[in-house]
């Protein structure tokens, strides 16, 4: 086992300095009035209570609420952080306002580490940090964080209350922001606690403090995860993808829990869960990866029962199917581009009154309306943004223009108020049958729009291999990048070890349901085809018609092309499934979609061997897949030439059937 957890010194429990239970109720009942020593009462598992005490320890509050999930506890922590300033209101009920610095716009990945034990080995993506070294870290800047301050406590399931991939995770935090995101994000768990953690045999921490939140202090901020101890530390920042650890903070933990303790049984994945319907009423539903900022919110969105939009969590049910749970149960999405035409359910809910939306970093003009990029509405020329005073035509000192929002300003809404969302399915703790996998990413001149693998070795390469251009989810991040899986960012351990996991998953005999995995990509543009500027050669809408084929190959309705990449669609399917969205669907533009410009698709397979042959014990499956798919392309290219026309490729499937 290559991770291996309590091991080390628990620094939570370390800087606290609580040992016994004993010592742990004398600290609550000198730290707690009536109100929160009664509900802390109700919990009665051990190791809660002491990590709860140490956390009140180590960050000396000068007051500890509890929020059990209650209406009324939920009001006191909206009414509380519109009290300290973390939230204002704006103009339509029950929606807030919340600004992150303006340097802390998105996830702070060079200040994010996992701490980690002597020769424990890490992904070579990730920053880690030895455990002495975070303990002295936290010790000093942590320590008397919340002096002032109210710390907040709350109790979270990620996941339906008793679906097996369910883990009960703890939230402990200065933030109300944090807080009332976390009301919004996630399923209380608070009366039956105790007995989730009994069931699941394991729960998270997290521990937050915003600090005096100042500019000043943002250098000194920092997002650590503790590997062994399943706990989180994060502080002076604000941004939730930094400090609302439920989120990416247990994703990771629960990747590592997949990849070392639970394989061949869970994967724990960067995925949206949707369900599309096809004929004769039958639901699909899929669970598909892109990286953060590639239009997976949009994509969950196009289904007819919406289930999550962010992370999946999967697992191989006794009867052989493949199961999913979103651990989530709202929605932290980006909203640039969310306009009426693109995503209908979610303006709705954004725009009309009834939902409870927190919104982040987005433009806000005098009459307290909040406005963003794209959103296909007439926008105001002044405003208040995340950079302060806003007018159209701004720039910074340095001369570039300062957009009306940031392009990872957000809102934070619950599933219910999504029109398509289905509830039952996602409140199931059996999850929902998953028969579609797909993975993509930003790719603008490579792979097609759609194609399916051949069998659970190619699919897990598909995954291994996106490459995705940055997005504005990461502080400083640019370029084109390697993010196998989409879930890279969020892999503590080697990708050999994950990726192992993911071939013996795919593959196992238990999994007598086999899913079809598939790639897709909605990026490709006119240049990269042959034509002129840096336009996309889709629309958003296609995504419908991109699942939809997926959704009649899963059940054996369509037929395919083979190619040395996998099966690709035939037009006339395609033509089809565009006239149901009353869109036509020009051959030409079949014809430049799914040509292969086979150097491309080579020089990535190179790039991917070459990065992954520098890494000890990948899996030789996945070199010999690249292996295969270079052997079945180089030929083509021999017979046809480097770009391929869709008729050379429908000949060459033809005469390799013969
Ligand atoms: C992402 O960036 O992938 C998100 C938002 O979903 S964050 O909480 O930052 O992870
Ligand atoms: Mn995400």
């Amino acid at each position: 086992m290559l991770l291996e957890l309590r091991k080390g010194k628990d620094i939570l429990a370390d800087i606290g300095g609580i040992e016994t239970l004993e010592q742990a109720q004398a600290l609550l009942e000198a730290r707690c009035d009536q109100e929160t020593l009664a509900k802390l009462n109700r919990i009665t598992n051990q190791d809660a209570l002491l990590k709860i005490a140490n956390a009140i320890s180590m960050t000396d509050p000068d007051a500890v609420f509890v929020n059990t999930g209650s209406a009324a506890d939920k009001r006191r922590v909206r009414i509380m952080s519109l009290a300290k300033g973390e939230e204002c209101p704006v103009a339509m009920r029950d929606h807030t306002l919340h600004f992150d610095l303006p340097q802390e716009q998105a996830r702070i990945i060079d200040r994010t580490f996992y701490i980690v034990n002597p020769d424990e080995p890490t992904s070579v993506l990730a920053k880690s940090v030895l455990r002495d070294e975070a303990n002295e870290y936290l010790r000093t800047h942590m320590a008397g964080i919340a002096r002032g301050m109210t710390l907040l406590i709350g109790f979270f399931s990620r996941g339906p209350v008793g679906a097996k991939a369910a883990i009960p995770a703890l939230e402990i935090t200065t933030s109300t922001y944090v807080m009332h995101s976390a009301d919004i994000l996630y399923r209380h768990v608070y009366e039956q606690f105790d007995a989730e953690v009994e069931r699941a045999g394991l729960f998270f921490t997290n521990v937050h403090s915003e600090g005096p939140n100042r500019p000043e202090d943002l250098p000194n901020a920092r997002v650590f995860m503790d590997r062994s101890w399943q706990t989180t530390f994060s502080l002076f920042c604000t941004y939730a993808g930094n400090t609302l650890l439920l989120k990416k903070g247990n994703h990771r933990f629960a990747v590592d829990l997949a990849t070392y303790y639970r394989r061949e049984e869970e994967l724990s994945e960067h995925m949206f869960i949707t369900g599309l319907t096809g004929p004769g009423g039958r639901k699909t539903f899929f669970a598909g990866a892109a990286p953060s900022g590639c239009g997976k919110t949009t994509t969950a969105m196009v289904g007819s029962d919406f289930v999550g939009d962010d992370l999946a969590q999967l697992w191989i049910a006794a009867d052989g199917t493949l199961r999913a749970i979103n651990p989530e149960a709202g929605i932290f999405g980006i909203v640039r581009d969310v306009n009426q035409e693109s995503d209908p359910y979610l303006i709705t809910a954004l725009r009309e009154e009834g939902a409870e939306v927190i919104w982040t970093n987005v433009l806000i003009d005098e009459h307290g309306v909040p406005y963003w990029v794209g959103n296909g509405e007439p926008l105001p020329d002044r405003g208040v943004n995340f950079q302060g005073e806003w007018w159209a035509g701004k720039t910074s000192p340095d001369g570039t223009p300062i957009p009306l929002s940031h392009p990872n300003s957000r809102c934070t809404v619950v599933c219910t108020s999504i029109g398509n969302y289905n509830e039952t399915a996602a409140e199931d703790p059996q999850g929902v049958k998953v028969s579609v996998i797909t993975y993509s990413g930003r790719d603008s001149d490579t792979m097609p729009p759609v194609w399916v693998a051949q069998n659970p070795d190619h699919g897990v390469v598909i995954g291994a291999s996106v490459l995705s251009a940055a997005t504005a989810t990461e502080v400083g991040a640019k370029g084109v990048r390697r993010q196998p899986w989409a879930n890279e960012p969020f892999i503590p351990g080697p990708l050999a070890d994950y990726m192992d996991a993911q071939f013996l998953f795919f593959n196992s005999d238990r999994l007598t349901e086999k899913p079809i995995i598939a790639g897709l990509n909605y990026f490709l543009t006119h240049e990269a085809r042959g034509g002129e500027g840096s336009g996309l050669l889709g629309e958003k809408r296609d995504v419908k018609v991109w699942l939809g084929w997926l959704e009649l190959r899963a059940h054996g309705d369509v037929d395919a092309i083979e190619t040395p990449i996998g099966y690709i669609p035939k037009y006339e399917d395609l033509e089809k499934l565009f006239a149901e969205i009353g869109k036509p669907y020009p051959k030409e533009l079949y014809d430049k979609q799914f040509a292969f410009y086979v150097d491309n698709i080579l020089a990535r397979i190179t790039l991917q061997e070459e990065a992954y042959r520098k890494e000890p014990h990948i899996p030789s499956r996945l070199f010999d897949v690249y292996q295969e798919q270079r052997k079945g392309l180089e030929a083509l290219k021999a017979k046809y030439g480097p770009v391929i026309s869709t008729a050379q490729i429908i000949e060459a499937a033809q005469s390799s059937r013969c």
